[in-house]
């Protein structure tokens, strides 16, 4: 088996232990890595004052990390700006909060170029070439103009847009055609893969026969293959010492209230402006309701530079205020709202004590703490999955309470619908959850992925 060389914006440090302490997506990456033997490859997170293309290299088990520091105005154009300024809003359907600016777009191009100018003498002939993730869009064509005749795939972890929204992007047709370096390109749902396919041939005249694109002598390949978690050792970490303490520790604060739990970076993406009204809604229809449960929303802050997330802090720090204002009385507090991390054992056992899983993003690539949470539940007395049509898990998770989150309403019907549902019932939407959780788990992803990559044609230029 070739090496493999994966590239992506962070690289997780190398680790030995299986523990969960890090993501699902850093031990699958780490794991595949371990068997072909390879080299992981991103900026370190680190600032310099001057960009040197200095390596840092740390060895993991069977394979080595190689990071690189970068300037601070190429975090500012490339990362805060490019990356989560313009792309993700634009890619999240929110062209209101796009910022579309010459100086990030000329940014990410050129720390496009300094981390291909960086990676390419890692590179060997044989190496499979696997790059990760919007920040990167176009380092596989600078990989190809410095001569790398690799196979290489492309991976994207958040929606594609419609074309409508991409013609908005002033880069889009040159956004488009980096993709035409790869070999493979993957989306977690059907519904992104046709949403870029489409954008392929309506704004770049494209051909596709439903499986590759081609343009001026490219073909390219698409594969939608939604990412999992590693379901076996999250349900192993949901027994751990530390899971049933915390799942104690919750049962006992909650004195016999049901709990609701919400898990998300604090991130426009994930409707939790909308969550929140939601909630109220139930709070205001169902009064018999009221003090029988709690609503406790984990939320650590997330790209605290872009002004847009500070935004969002804000006003959610004003809705739970006017909630529990309005609401709470001296033996209850109907909206427990944090803004903190968590190891992920302690949240295990946090999921495991919720009657209720709320996840309700308004548009996410796939959504890991919806499996998270399935993955988590007692097979005996699970609870029930309330999830948002939008995230791409809602294609797999059909069993799930689907709802439209952009809807009050049906946030509070649902909750309400969810407290009534009969054990039986819980059960039987449980089970058909966990059975596709467990079975198309990180590990199936990364197989599928590289087995197609395995199988595609490779470049002849
Ligand atoms: P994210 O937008 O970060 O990922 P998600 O898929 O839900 O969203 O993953 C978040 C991860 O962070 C989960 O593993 C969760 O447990 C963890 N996490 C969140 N809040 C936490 C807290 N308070 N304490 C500890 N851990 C916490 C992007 C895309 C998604 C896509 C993933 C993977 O936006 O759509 O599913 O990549 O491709």
């Amino acid at each position: 088996m070739s090496r493999l060389i994966v590239i992506s914006n962070r690289v997780a440090a190398p680790t030995t232990s299986h523990s969960g302490a890090q993501g699902g997506l850093a031990v699958a990456l780490s794991s595949a890595l371990q068997e072909a033997g390879g080299i992981w490859f991103g900026w370190s997170g680190e600032v310099t004052e001057e960009f040197t293309g200095q390596l840092s290299f740390q060895r993991g088990e069977g394979y080595t990390t190689a990071t690189v520091d970068l300037e601070e105005h190429d975090v500012e154009e490339y990362y805060d700006g490019y990356a989560n300024r313009t792309l993700w809003p634009l890619f999240h359907y929110r062209i209101d909060l796009a910022e579309y600016e010459r100086s990030f777009a000329g940014g990410y191009q050129r720390v496009n170029e300094r981390l291909a100018e960086t990676a390419r003498p890692l590179i060997e002939p044989e190496d499979r070439i696997w790059i990760q993730d919007y920040h990167m869009f176009p380092l596989g064509e600078e990989l190809r103009k410095r001569g790398c005749r690799n196979r290489m795939g492309f991976f994207l972890h958040i929606p594609w847009p419609p074309p409508r929204l991409l013609t908005t992007l002033p880069e889009a047709r040159e956004l488009l055609e980096t993709l035409f370096a790869y070999d493979l390109v993957g989306f977690h749902t059907e519904e992104w893969l046709r949403s870029f396919e489409e954008g392929a041939v309506n704004i770049l005249g494209a051909t596709s026969d439903g499986e590759t694109l081609s343009l001026n002598g490219r073909t390219v390949r698409m594969i939608a293959s939604p990412i999992g978690i590693d379901a076996e050792d999250f349900t192993a970490l949901a027994a751990s010492p530390r899971a049933r303490l915390s799942f104690r520790q919750m049962r006992d604060s909650a004195v016999g209230r049901d709990m609701i739990v919400g898990v998300d970076r604090l991130d426009y993406s994930k409707g939790l402006e909308e969550r929140f009204l939601g909630y109220e809604r139930f709070l205001q229809e169902h009064p018999e309701e009221r003090k029988e449960v709690f609503l406790l929303q984990i939320a650590p802050p997330s790209r605290a530079a872009v002004e847009t997330y500070q935004k969002i802090r804000t006003a959610l720090d004003g809705l739970s205020g006017r909630i529990n204002g309005a609401y709470a009385d001296i033996d209850w507090v109907p909206l427990r709202y944090v803004n903190q991390g968590y190891p992920r054992d302690v949240l295990a056992g946090i999921y495991r004590a919720a009657r209720i899983g709320l996840v309700t993003p308004l548009r996410d690539g796939l959504n890991l703490v919806a499996k998270e949470y399935v993955a988590a539940q007692d097979p005996e007395d699970p609870g029930v999955l309330i999830l948002s049509r939008f995230a791409g898990a809602a294609e797999q998770l059909t069993e799930a309470v689907l709802v439209n989150p952009y809807s009050a309403e049906e946030i509070s019907d649902a909750i309400a619908l969810a407290l009534k549902m009969p054990r039986e019932e819980r059960v039987a939407r449980w089970q058909a959850l966990n059975e596709n959780i467990q079975r198309e788990d990180v590990f199936w992803w990364l197989r599928r992925f590289t087995s197609a990559l395995d199988t595609v044609e490779a470049m002849v230029d």
